[in-house]
Protein backbone atom coordinates (compact mmCIF):
# COMPACT_ATOMS: atom_id res chain seq x y z
CA UNK A 1 0.00 0.00 0.00
CA UNK A 2 1.84 3.31 -0.94
CA UNK A 3 1.34 6.44 1.30
CA UNK A 4 -1.39 7.91 -1.46
CA UNK A 5 -3.77 4.91 -1.49
CA UNK A 6 -4.01 4.82 2.32
CA UNK A 7 -7.30 5.26 3.38
CA UNK A 8 -6.53 7.23 7.17
CA UNK A 9 -9.97 7.77 8.32
CA UNK A 10 -10.00 6.89 11.49
CA UNK A 11 -6.34 6.12 12.26
CA UNK A 12 -3.81 7.89 14.98
CA UNK A 13 -1.12 9.89 13.22
CA UNK A 14 1.23 7.18 15.03
CA UNK A 15 -0.91 4.90 12.59
CA UNK A 16 -0.78 6.87 9.72
CA UNK A 17 2.78 7.14 9.90
CA UNK A 18 3.66 3.00 10.70
CA UNK A 19 1.66 2.26 8.13
CA UNK A 20 3.42 4.45 5.47
CA UNK A 21 6.95 3.62 7.26
CA UNK A 22 6.36 0.16 6.50
CA UNK A 23 6.01 0.58 2.92
CA UNK A 24 9.10 2.73 2.61
CA UNK A 25 11.22 0.56 4.68
CA UNK A 26 12.77 -1.21 2.41
CA UNK A 27 13.77 1.46 0.28
CA UNK A 28 15.39 3.64 2.82
CA UNK A 29 18.88 3.81 2.88
CA UNK A 30 20.29 4.48 6.30
CA UNK A 31 23.86 6.12 6.69
CA UNK A 32 24.32 4.36 10.03
CA UNK A 33 23.40 0.92 11.73
CA UNK A 34 21.56 0.28 14.24
CA UNK A 35 24.10 0.45 17.54
CA UNK A 36 22.14 -2.44 18.99
CA UNK A 37 20.23 -5.13 17.56
CA UNK A 38 19.20 -7.91 20.35
CA UNK A 39 16.89 -5.62 22.20
CA UNK A 40 14.69 -2.52 21.02
CA UNK A 41 16.28 0.88 22.11
CA UNK A 42 15.23 4.27 21.96
CA UNK A 43 15.28 7.59 23.19
CA UNK A 44 19.64 7.48 23.62
CA UNK A 45 20.84 10.17 25.88
CA UNK A 46 24.74 10.03 25.68
CA UNK A 47 27.12 10.72 28.06
CA UNK A 48 31.37 10.43 28.85
CA UNK A 49 31.80 8.78 32.20
CA UNK A 50 35.43 7.52 32.73
CA UNK A 51 36.39 8.13 29.00
CA UNK A 52 33.74 5.58 27.71
CA UNK A 53 30.57 6.64 26.00
CA UNK A 54 27.68 5.91 27.90
CA UNK A 55 23.78 5.48 26.63
CA UNK A 56 21.02 5.75 28.58
CA UNK A 57 17.86 4.79 26.41
CA UNK A 58 14.26 3.53 26.36
CA UNK A 59 14.03 0.05 26.36
CA UNK A 60 10.91 -0.44 23.59
CA UNK A 61 9.14 -3.85 23.80
CA UNK A 62 6.21 -5.63 21.54
CA UNK A 63 3.12 -5.04 23.37
CA UNK A 64 -0.69 -5.28 22.17
CA UNK A 65 -1.40 -1.80 23.43
CA UNK A 66 -3.53 -0.14 21.26
CA UNK A 67 -1.18 2.75 19.18
CA UNK A 68 -2.97 5.70 19.47
CA UNK A 69 -1.68 9.83 19.89
CA UNK A 70 -1.38 9.57 23.57
CA UNK A 71 1.18 7.35 23.20
CA UNK A 72 -0.24 3.61 25.05
CA UNK A 73 1.73 1.82 22.74
CA UNK A 74 4.85 3.32 23.99
CA UNK A 75 4.56 0.49 26.99
CA UNK A 76 8.60 0.44 28.50
CA UNK A 77 8.78 -0.98 31.58
CA UNK A 78 12.79 -1.16 32.16
CA UNK A 79 15.83 0.32 31.39
CA UNK A 80 19.29 -0.94 30.04
CA UNK A 81 22.96 1.00 29.99
CA UNK A 82 25.02 1.10 26.92
CA UNK A 83 28.89 2.08 26.37
CA UNK A 84 31.01 2.40 23.72
CA UNK A 85 34.75 2.46 24.33
CA UNK A 86 35.07 4.70 20.91
CA UNK A 87 32.68 6.07 18.46
CA UNK A 88 30.56 3.34 16.83
CA UNK A 89 32.81 0.62 18.17
CA UNK A 90 31.34 -2.56 20.28
CA UNK A 91 28.40 -1.99 22.50
CA UNK A 92 28.41 -3.37 25.92
CA UNK A 93 24.86 -4.00 27.31
CA UNK A 94 24.93 -3.77 31.01
CA UNK A 95 21.95 -5.27 31.71
CA UNK A 96 18.76 -4.26 33.80
CA UNK A 97 20.07 -1.20 35.46
CA UNK A 98 16.27 -0.74 36.77
CA UNK A 99 12.70 -2.22 36.08
CA UNK A 100 9.34 -0.89 36.87
CA UNK A 101 8.45 -3.00 39.70
CA UNK A 102 11.22 -1.77 41.81
CA UNK A 103 9.30 1.81 41.39
CA UNK A 104 6.89 2.10 43.78
CA UNK A 105 5.23 5.26 42.80
CA UNK A 106 5.43 4.12 39.16
CA UNK A 107 2.57 2.68 37.20
CA UNK A 108 3.33 1.95 33.53
CA UNK A 109 5.22 3.20 30.34
CA UNK A 110 9.10 4.38 31.87
CA UNK A 111 9.96 6.28 28.81
CA UNK A 112 12.79 8.49 27.79
CA UNK A 113 15.30 8.58 30.63
CA UNK A 114 18.69 10.75 31.05
CA UNK A 115 22.06 10.32 33.94
CA UNK A 116 24.27 12.49 35.67
CA UNK A 117 27.43 12.26 37.37
CA UNK A 118 28.37 14.11 40.51
CA UNK A 119 30.94 13.41 43.20
CA UNK A 120 30.99 9.75 42.45
CA UNK A 121 27.28 8.91 42.01
CA UNK A 122 25.22 8.32 39.18
CA UNK A 123 21.98 9.35 38.92
CA UNK A 124 19.16 8.08 36.48
CA UNK A 125 16.50 10.05 35.66
CA UNK A 126 13.02 9.00 33.95
CA UNK A 127 9.67 9.54 33.59
CA UNK A 128 6.90 7.31 34.40
CA UNK A 129 2.77 7.16 34.77
CA UNK A 130 2.10 7.26 38.33
CA UNK A 131 -0.98 4.90 39.45
CA UNK A 132 -3.30 7.95 39.02
CA UNK A 133 -2.11 7.96 34.75
CA UNK A 134 0.06 11.20 35.68
CA UNK A 135 3.39 11.76 34.22
CA UNK A 136 6.44 12.55 36.75
CA UNK A 137 9.66 12.37 36.92
CA UNK A 138 11.77 10.35 39.26
CA UNK A 139 15.29 9.48 39.92
CA UNK A 140 17.44 6.45 40.88
CA UNK A 141 20.89 6.33 42.44
CA UNK A 142 24.15 4.16 41.94
CA UNK A 143 27.21 3.65 42.20
CA UNK A 144 28.59 3.08 38.69
CA UNK A 145 27.25 4.17 35.33
CA UNK A 146 26.52 1.07 34.41
CA UNK A 147 23.93 1.20 36.96
CA UNK A 148 22.15 -0.86 38.79
CA UNK A 149 19.89 2.40 40.33
CA UNK A 150 17.97 2.36 43.32
CA UNK A 151 14.70 4.34 42.64
CA UNK A 152 14.02 6.94 45.43
CA UNK A 153 10.33 6.42 46.72
CA UNK A 154 8.55 9.37 45.20
CA UNK A 155 8.73 10.76 42.20
CA UNK A 156 10.82 14.22 42.22
CA UNK A 157 8.49 16.68 43.90
CA UNK A 158 7.89 18.93 41.90
CA UNK A 159 8.28 17.27 38.32
CA UNK A 160 5.69 16.89 35.48
CA UNK A 161 5.15 15.63 31.88
CA UNK A 162 7.98 13.31 30.34
CA UNK A 163 11.77 13.61 29.04
CA UNK A 164 13.94 14.75 31.30
CA UNK A 165 17.51 15.87 30.08
CA UNK A 166 20.43 16.90 32.67
CA UNK A 167 22.52 19.66 31.75
CA UNK A 168 25.72 19.84 33.97
CA UNK A 169 27.14 23.89 33.56
CA UNK A 170 31.06 24.19 33.93
CA UNK A 171 30.59 25.93 37.07
CA UNK A 172 28.88 22.33 38.31
CA UNK A 173 25.41 23.33 38.57
CA UNK A 174 22.85 20.96 37.41
CA UNK A 175 19.56 21.90 35.46
CA UNK A 176 16.66 19.66 34.04
CA UNK A 177 14.81 19.91 31.04
CA UNK A 178 11.36 18.26 30.91
CA UNK A 179 7.99 17.83 28.71
CA UNK A 180 6.03 16.70 25.93
CA UNK A 181 3.06 17.11 24.11
CA UNK A 182 -0.02 14.81 23.76
CA UNK A 183 0.48 11.83 25.50
CA UNK A 184 3.42 13.36 27.41
CA UNK A 185 0.63 15.59 29.14
CA UNK A 186 2.74 19.41 29.30
CA UNK A 187 -0.56 20.68 27.81
CA UNK A 188 -2.22 19.76 30.98
CA UNK A 189 0.25 21.71 33.08
CA UNK A 190 -1.00 25.59 31.82
CA UNK A 191 -2.24 26.42 35.30
CA UNK A 192 0.83 24.59 37.14
CA UNK A 193 -2.00 22.34 38.01
CA UNK A 194 -3.15 19.34 36.24
CA UNK A 195 -5.75 19.66 34.77
CA UNK A 196 -7.25 19.89 31.27
CA UNK A 197 -5.54 20.19 27.91
CA UNK A 198 -5.04 23.57 27.17
CA UNK A 199 -3.92 24.27 23.37
CA UNK A 200 -2.74 27.73 22.63
CA UNK A 201 -4.38 28.60 19.61
CA UNK A 202 -2.39 28.78 16.20
CA UNK A 203 -1.23 32.41 16.39
CA UNK A 204 -0.48 32.44 19.88
CA UNK A 205 3.25 31.43 21.84
CA UNK A 206 3.77 27.80 21.68
CA UNK A 207 3.84 25.69 25.01
CA UNK A 208 7.16 25.91 26.82
CA UNK A 209 9.37 23.04 28.15
CA UNK A 210 10.58 23.47 31.66
CA UNK A 211 13.55 23.84 33.52
CA UNK A 212 15.03 23.96 36.83
CA UNK A 213 17.99 24.24 38.59
CA UNK A 214 18.93 20.55 40.20
CA UNK A 215 19.39 20.81 43.83
CA UNK A 216 23.12 19.17 45.59
CA UNK A 217 22.03 16.24 46.17
CA UNK A 218 20.84 16.00 43.02
CA UNK A 219 17.44 13.99 43.90
CA UNK A 220 15.43 17.44 44.31
CA UNK A 221 14.06 20.46 42.41
CA UNK A 222 16.23 23.36 43.47
CA UNK A 223 13.70 25.97 42.65
CA UNK A 224 10.17 25.51 40.86
CA UNK A 225 10.02 24.30 36.99
CA UNK A 226 9.93 27.64 35.15
CA UNK A 227 9.13 27.96 30.98
CA UNK A 228 12.10 28.50 28.74
CA UNK A 229 11.10 30.89 25.84
CA UNK A 230 12.51 29.94 22.07
CA UNK A 231 12.29 32.84 19.81
CA UNK A 232 12.68 33.74 15.73
CA UNK A 233 15.29 35.83 15.17
CA UNK A 234 12.98 39.16 15.66
CA UNK A 235 13.09 38.40 19.17
CA UNK A 236 9.19 37.17 18.91
CA UNK A 237 8.59 33.63 20.46
CA UNK A 238 7.64 30.72 18.30
CA UNK A 239 3.77 30.09 17.60
CA UNK A 240 1.58 27.62 18.54
CA UNK A 241 0.95 26.90 14.80
CA UNK A 242 4.58 27.31 14.06
CA UNK A 243 4.68 22.96 13.54
CA UNK A 244 7.91 22.99 11.73
CA UNK A 245 9.55 25.01 14.75
CA UNK A 246 7.82 24.58 17.78
CA UNK A 247 8.64 22.73 20.32
CA UNK A 248 7.26 19.12 21.16
CA UNK A 249 9.62 17.06 22.83
CA UNK A 250 12.61 15.80 23.49
CA UNK A 251 14.60 17.94 25.22
CA UNK A 252 18.43 18.43 25.11
CA UNK A 253 21.08 20.97 26.82
CA UNK A 254 24.82 21.33 25.69
CA UNK A 255 27.53 24.05 25.56
CA UNK A 256 29.88 24.83 22.59
CA UNK A 257 32.32 27.72 23.06
CA UNK A 258 30.27 29.04 25.59
CA UNK A 259 26.69 29.28 23.95
CA UNK A 260 24.04 26.60 25.16
CA UNK A 261 22.38 24.83 22.62
CA UNK A 262 18.93 23.91 23.47
CA UNK A 263 17.41 21.11 21.08
CA UNK A 264 14.55 19.09 20.64
CA UNK A 265 11.78 17.31 18.58
CA UNK A 266 8.81 19.45 16.92
CA UNK A 267 6.73 16.30 17.10
CA UNK A 268 4.20 15.41 14.11
CA UNK A 269 6.79 17.34 11.66
CA UNK A 270 9.63 15.12 12.81
CA UNK A 271 12.35 17.58 12.73
CA UNK A 272 15.52 17.52 15.69
CA UNK A 273 15.94 21.17 15.89
CA UNK A 274 17.54 23.72 17.86
CA UNK A 275 17.89 27.33 19.59
CA UNK A 276 21.30 29.02 21.19
CA UNK A 277 21.55 31.28 24.23
CA UNK A 278 23.64 32.79 26.58
CA UNK A 279 21.80 31.07 29.89
CA UNK A 280 20.93 27.93 30.30
CA UNK A 281 17.18 28.86 31.23
CA UNK A 282 17.54 30.45 27.60
CA UNK A 283 15.80 33.04 26.15
CA UNK A 284 16.96 30.64 23.11
CA UNK A 285 16.85 31.71 19.60
CA UNK A 286 15.91 29.53 17.15
CA UNK A 287 18.58 28.59 14.09
CA UNK A 288 17.39 25.68 12.41
CA UNK A 289 17.20 21.74 12.28
CA UNK A 290 19.80 19.12 12.94
CA UNK A 291 18.55 15.85 12.11
CA UNK A 292 15.96 15.90 9.15
CA UNK A 293 12.96 12.62 9.93
CA UNK A 294 13.99 9.74 10.35
CA UNK A 295 11.48 6.87 9.97
CA UNK A 296 9.10 6.29 12.79
CA UNK A 297 6.74 8.74 14.21
CA UNK A 298 9.13 10.14 16.70
CA UNK A 299 11.84 11.53 16.70
CA UNK A 300 14.68 11.73 19.65
CA UNK A 301 18.32 12.95 20.39
CA UNK A 302 21.38 14.01 22.33
CA UNK A 303 24.28 15.45 21.43
CA UNK A 304 27.99 14.88 23.36
CA UNK A 305 31.54 15.52 22.98
CA UNK A 306 34.34 12.60 22.83
CA UNK A 307 37.99 13.09 22.43
CA UNK A 308 37.06 16.72 20.90
CA UNK A 309 34.89 15.38 18.39
CA UNK A 310 30.79 15.63 18.66
CA UNK A 311 28.20 12.98 18.34
CA UNK A 312 24.76 13.45 17.79
CA UNK A 313 22.65 9.99 19.77
CA UNK A 314 19.22 9.40 17.78
CA UNK A 315 16.77 6.82 16.99
CA UNK A 316 14.83 5.20 13.90
CA UNK A 317 12.72 2.01 13.00
CA UNK A 318 15.22 0.19 10.69
CA UNK A 319 15.63 -2.91 12.22
CA UNK A 320 11.47 -3.40 12.98
CA UNK A 321 10.96 -2.61 9.58
CA UNK A 322 9.13 0.72 10.18
CA UNK A 323 6.93 0.27 13.69
CA UNK A 324 6.79 3.49 15.08
CA UNK A 325 6.65 1.97 19.25
CA UNK A 326 10.07 -0.64 18.17
CA UNK A 327 13.30 1.82 17.37
CA UNK A 328 16.83 1.38 17.48
CA UNK A 329 19.88 3.78 18.74
CA UNK A 330 21.62 5.24 16.10
CA UNK A 331 24.77 7.56 16.08
CA UNK A 332 26.66 10.04 13.48
CA UNK A 333 29.07 12.14 13.46
CA UNK A 334 28.22 16.27 14.41
CA UNK A 335 29.78 19.09 13.14
CA UNK A 336 29.82 22.88 13.42
CA UNK A 337 30.49 25.25 11.09
CA UNK A 338 32.76 28.57 11.79
CA UNK A 339 29.75 30.53 13.08
CA UNK A 340 28.86 28.04 15.18
CA UNK A 341 25.54 26.95 13.80
CA UNK A 342 25.26 23.04 13.28
CA UNK A 343 25.55 21.26 9.94
CA UNK A 344 22.32 19.71 9.02
CA UNK A 345 22.33 15.47 9.23
CA UNK A 346 20.44 13.83 6.79
CA UNK A 347 19.95 10.40 8.46
CA UNK A 348 19.18 8.16 4.55
CA UNK A 349 20.85 8.30 1.16
CA UNK A 350 18.90 10.27 -1.19
O1 LIG B 1 9.85 6.72 24.06
C1 LIG B 1 8.61 7.26 24.42
C2 LIG B 1 8.49 8.66 23.94
O2 LIG B 1 8.64 8.70 22.53
C3 LIG B 1 9.57 9.59 24.44
O3 LIG B 1 9.40 9.97 25.76
C4 LIG B 1 9.45 10.66 23.43
O4 LIG B 1 10.47 11.57 23.42
C5 LIG B 1 9.34 9.86 22.15
O5 LIG B 1 10.60 9.48 21.67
Amino acid sequence: MSEETMNTEGLSDAEIVTARDIARAASMQPKNSPLVTHMYTADPSAHVFNDKIYIYPSHDIVTDMPMNDDGDHFAMRDYHVFSLDRPFGKVNDHGCALDIDDVKWAGKQMWAPDAAEKDGKYYLYFPARGHDGVFHVGVAVGDSPEGPFVAEETGIKGTYSIDPAVFQDDNNEYYIYIGGLWGGQLQRWSTGEFGEDAYPADDEPAIAPRVAKLSDNMVALAEPLREIEILDKDGTPILAGDLERRYFEGPWMHKHNGTYYFSYSTGETHNICYATGDSPYGPFTYQGPILTPVLGWTTHHSIAEFKGKWYLFYHDCQLSGGETHLRNIKMAELNYNADGTIQLIEPYYN
